[in-house]
Order: structure tokens, then sequence, then C-alpha cells
């Protein structure tokens, strides 16, 4: 799924002797009883589950659902062990997509995106290669730049729409970033863009006055163009694992997120958080950043997902 940097076997081997240790008390606790001969697929699945930074609850809770549906369907051997936790995993990812309404504009009505999150997630990266992505789709791209607290971030995104082929609508540093959204959505309705890509400003989500902008920039796109914003993506660093999860969770509730994009996915063992984030967030994936470049940037698609994570020292792209 994605290329893995020279170093990354060795990293790995060392991880899984990091986690070696924790096998001690697994049996303990496992609700489900285990066939004897299964013991070390169980045991080595949760050596490549743990080394992928999925967090241990979320392990757990695999191993035991795997465990629990092993039982149940009279499963045994190791491919069929893995044929079964492939549907699991499958289901886990796909079900917090299923089970929310996605809003669609109406016909002629741009489809508008804003990217939120902590400082340096890679909010105005992944604008930039969204909005490539959506050209390569022959879909018409105008950005946003409502982060507006520093000049560079308004260059660097000026940067991307050039090299992206995408209109902007930038403001001066210290503009109203809610009046540019508003402004910029009533240009995008008006000669007809397929999408709209408002990148932000990082906040914490811990900072109420910032955290009310935000709220109020997703309804100034809601003014303009109906049903908008039809996605407001969380940009997670991959790399803050658990700990970028738990500002996630917060962020969650108090700026209505759709979706994620998982960042700086490249050269790491990390992509486990994935079905963290589905088990704990009920919230889809989107998207991946695995580069700085505008290219390295991969919809997520559940099943190549899998393949890599569960055989994370064979997958390439
Ligand atoms: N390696 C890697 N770096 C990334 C990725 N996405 C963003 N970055 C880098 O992370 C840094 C912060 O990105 P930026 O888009 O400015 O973050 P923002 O503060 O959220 O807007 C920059 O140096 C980016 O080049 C990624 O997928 N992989
Ligand atoms: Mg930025």
């Amino acid at each position: 799924m994605f290329e893995m940097a020279e170093q990354r076997p060795s990293i790995f081997k060392q991880m899984r002797q990091a986690v070696a240790r924790t096998h001690e008390g697994w049996s303990e606790r496992m609700v489900a009883p285990v066939r004897a001969g299964d013991r070390r697929f169980y045991e080595e699945l949760e050596t490549v589950l743990l080394t992928s930074d999925m967090s241990r609850e979320t392990v757990d809770h695999l191993l035991a659902a795997l465990a629990e549906r092993a039982r149940r369907k009279a499963v045994k051997g190791e491919e069929n062990l893995r044929d079964l936790l492939k549907d699991y995993l499958l289901e886990v990812l796909t079900a917090p997509a299923e089970g929310r309404i996605q809003t669609r504009p109406r016909t002629g009505d741009p489809f508008v995106t804003i990217l939120v999150g902590p400082n340096g997630t890679g909010k105005t990266t992944t604008s930039g290669k969204l909005a490539a992505w959506n050209r390569g789709r022959r879909r018409s791209v105008m950005l946003c730049a409502a982060d507006t607290y520093r000049p560079a971030a308004i260059e660097q995104l000026d940067d991307w729409a050039r090299r992206a082929g995408a209109e902007i609508v930038k403001g001066r540093t210290g503009d109203n970033p809610t009046a540019l959204v508003f402004e910029a959505a009533g240009h995008a309705r008006e000669s007809r863009f397929d999408e709209l890509i408002v990148d932000t400003a990082g906040r914490l989500h811990t900072k109420a006055d910032l955290m009310q902008e935000l709220d109020n920039l997703i309804h100034a796109a809601a003014q303009v163009v109906p049903y908008a914003p039809h996605e407001v993506l969380l940009v997670m660093d991959a790399t803050t694992g658990q700990n970028g999860l738990q500002q996630a969770r917060r962020y969650v509730e108090s700026a209505g997120v759709t979706g994620i994009v998982l960042t700086k996915l490249d050269g790491t063992a990390r992509c486990g958080i994935a079905v963290t984030i589905a088990l704990e967030l009920n919230l889809p994936v989107r998207y991946m950043g695995v580069g700085e470049q505008m290219d390295d940037f991969l919809e997520f698609f559940p099943e190549a997902f899998i393949d890599t994570l569960l055989e994370p020292e064979t997958a390439v792209n």
C-alpha cells in the first residue's frame, strides 16, 4: 500500500522484541478460550497488532472478538483464522462510514471540505494534496486560506494552489477567517466550482475561543452553500499515536468532524491507529498522507489497508 523506508525491517524487529514481554499474561486477558494449536497464531498476531500502534484495548478487543467468532463458527488453523480476522477488520473499518449520513451538495453546488486539527499535523499540506487529487479527477477546485494567523501559512497554501492547478481565495494576515470562508463559498458557488477546500489554523481543542471561531467558519459555509460543509476532516499525525487520539476525541466532540486524514504514515509501522480510530472514535479514515510531496496521498481502502496491517513486512504500495 505504501513504500517502506529502508530501515524498517530492523526497526520492526526491535519493536517486536520490545513487545514480546507483553505476551506474558496474554492468555488471562482472553475472554474466549483459544485452541492449543492456534496459540502461536494469536501470539504472533498480538505482536503484529501492537507494533502497528493500536491501543492495548483495541488489540485485546480484536483478539477476543476473533477467538469468540472462531469458537462460534468452529474455525481453526492459521489460514482460516486469518480470513476470519480480515472479515472482522473489514466490518470494523467500514462500520463508521456506513453508520453516518453523508450529505451531498445540490446539483451545481460545490462539495465543501473543511480541514481542522491541532498545529503541525499536516492540514495545509493535505489541503494541497486533496486539491491535486481532485484535479486529477477532473474536478475544479477552489482553495480557501482560512489560516490567517501567519503570513507563511497563506503563502504555503498559495504555493500548493499553483502546483495543484486550483484557484485560491486568500486574505491578509489577521483577516477574519469566517468572513473569508463566507467569501470563498460565495465565489465557489457562483463560479460553479466542484470542490471548495478550506484550510484552517491549527488550534488546541482546549482553547474555547478558537474552537468557537472554528464553529463560526463552519456555519459560514452552511449559510452560503446548503448542507455544507459536506466533510469536516480532522487531520491527525499518525506519529503522535495514542496522544493524538486523546486530542482527537475532544475535537470530535466539539467540531462536528465527519472523517479522518492520517498523515505521516511514511516510513512508520503505525497504521494500526486507523483501527483504534474506527473503534474508539467511530469515524472513517478517508485519506492517508505518506510523504511531503503532492502524490504522497492515498484514498483509504480498507481491504488494501488490512493486507498492509497483517503483512507489514511484505506489503508495498
Ligand atoms: N513525512 C510527512 N510529512 C508530512 C506529511 N504531511 C505533512 N507533512 C509535513 O508536516 C509539516 C507540517 O505540515 P503542515 O501542512 O504545515 O501542517 P499544519 O500546521 O497542520 O498546516 C510540514 O513539514 C509537512 O511537509 C506526510 O504525510 N508525511
Ligand atoms: Mg497550516
